[in-house]
């Protein structure tokens, strides 16, 4: 079995592979997304380093002049999916959204200067790339109380449905909004994915982004959405981490010292996103000061080296251990002992194989090669059984959402079967 799904992941890159660009999924998300496609560059690293660099090549080219790399890139239409270009109205060309994604970027760049696959001026392009883009999250997503970073729409943390965003959510108006026909649901089950209240206040979120040009600093300030979240800080330490581990090797020493100052910020707000009834970082939002209410996957980046002071990662840990008891397969999206838990709903439950990459590559970093090896068996289980879909249910393993996936496949070849990258040190 183990075996055919190696064949399997390979097929679905080279199938999900549009030229340049890789899709998601096909029908279901028919454009680049930008933390797909670091996670796609790894996955292609194991069949076409050429085509690995390329990947990541045309999400930089995307960047806005600001240094904000969009979440989305239209390199073409399609009709398949909503919101297209047009409702984004960007401005840009490419075509592309007007908010951001996880900035896994660099982590991907550091990983394919460690396998060799990438040097010269092809690297230092894209190692500029990461750093203004890096440098814009603290000036256009910084909680000005905690330092830690916020998203000013659902969509960019990546984790769209995830019910720490609910309140902030509620408070967004969505009376104006126009009627308009969804795309998702004609390509999977509507019990699975956001409701239609949710997905207008999403499209809300976008007018009010088009209504003040895209300016991403004055979004800082007046969004109404504007929430701090351990995932996106958390993704960011490890980006910045990542970024000066290259740029070091590449000899761009200020860049390197640059991203240091960073990731010692990020640390910091971080830690100032710690509850300490819950255990664990929790989201704060910024316009009322509420803090999520539960413990969310990305808050295990807290278990990574150096993100926590001990004596919290070991509450953090004890957190872990109690919902790994719970669950059959590791981590799901959302705490299973809380009311608002779904099995099957889209970031309120489910497992997804992207989320256990980072967590487990923190738990590597700090040595925890216990938590992270449950966390790569769960993995392997899910895919050996279910195949490569967008995410699974932690308790059954039942396979969900969209079908032949391509970071799904990638962290197969990669996090599963190439052990993190062990295998290429
Ligand atoms: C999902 O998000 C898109 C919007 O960006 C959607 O639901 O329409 C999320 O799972 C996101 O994290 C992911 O990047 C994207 C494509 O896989 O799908």
């Amino acid at each position: 079995m183990t075996r055919q799904r190696d064949d399997e992941a390979l097929a679905i890159l080279r199938e999900n592979d549009r030229g340049g660009f890789s899709v998601p999924a096909a029908g279901l998300y028919p454009f680049q997304w930008n933390w797909d496609s670091a996670f796609a560059a790894l996955g292609y690293a194991h069949i076409d380093p050429e085509r690995a660099v390329t990947e990541l090549e045309t999400l930089a080219h995307a960047q806005w002049p600001d240094g904000m790399i969009p979440h989305i890139v239209f390199h073409r239409e399609d009709e398949g999916y909503f919101p297209g270009p047009g409702v984004w109205a960007s401005g840009m060309t490419p075509p592309t959204s007007g908010i951001t994604q996880p900035p896994v970027l660099a982590i991907a760049i550091a990983r394919l200067v460690k396998a060799g696959h990438l040097h010269g001026e092809r690297l230092n392009t894209l190692l500029v790339a990461a750093n203004a883009w890096h440098d814009w999250f603290q000036h256009a997503r910084r909680d000005p109380e905690t330092g830690a970073i916020c998203v000013i729409h659902p969509w960019e943390s990546g984790r769209d449905n995830m019910p720490d965003w609910d309140d902030a959510l509620d408070a967004v108006d969505a009376s104006h909004v126009q009627p308009f026909k969804r795309r998702d649901t004609g390509h999977v089950d509507a019990a699975m994915r956001p409701t239609d209240e949710q997905y207008k206040r999403y499209i809300a979120l976008v007018e009010f982004g088009i209504a003040s040009g895209w300016d991403q600093e004055a979004l800082a300030r007046t969004c109404p959405f504007f929430v701090a979240d351990p995932g996106m800080t958390g993704i960011l330490i490890l980006a910045e981490r990542a970024l000066a581990d290259a740029a070091g090797k590449a000899g761009l020493n200020d860049l390197a010292g640059a991203a240091r100052d960073r990731e010692a910020r990020l640390i910091e707000g971080f830690g100032a996103l710690w509850d300490e009834e819950m255990g664990a970082p929790t989201t704060r939002n910024v316009r009322t000061g509420a803090r999520g209410k539960n413990i969310s996957s990305m808050a295990f980046l807290g278990l990574g080296f150096g993100m926590l002071p001990e004596a919290r990662a070991a509450r953090l840990a004890a957190e872990f251990d109690r919902i790994a008891e719970r669950v059959t397969f590791m981590v799901p999206s959302y705490d299973p002992d809380c009311d608002l838990f779904e099995e099957a709903r889209y970031w309120r439950g489910p497992v997804w194989l992207v989320v256990n990459w980072l967590i487990a590559m923190g738990l590597e970093a700090a040595g925890d090669t216990h938590r992270a090896d449950r966390i790569r068996d769960d993995s392997r289980a899910l895919v050996e059984e279910g195949g490569f879909f967008e995410y699974y249910s932690p308790m059954s393993g039942a396979p969900l959402g969209g079908g032949t996936f391509t970071w799904t496949a990638a962290a197969w070849l990669d996090f599963v079967r190439g052990t993190n990258g062990r295998d290429q040190s």
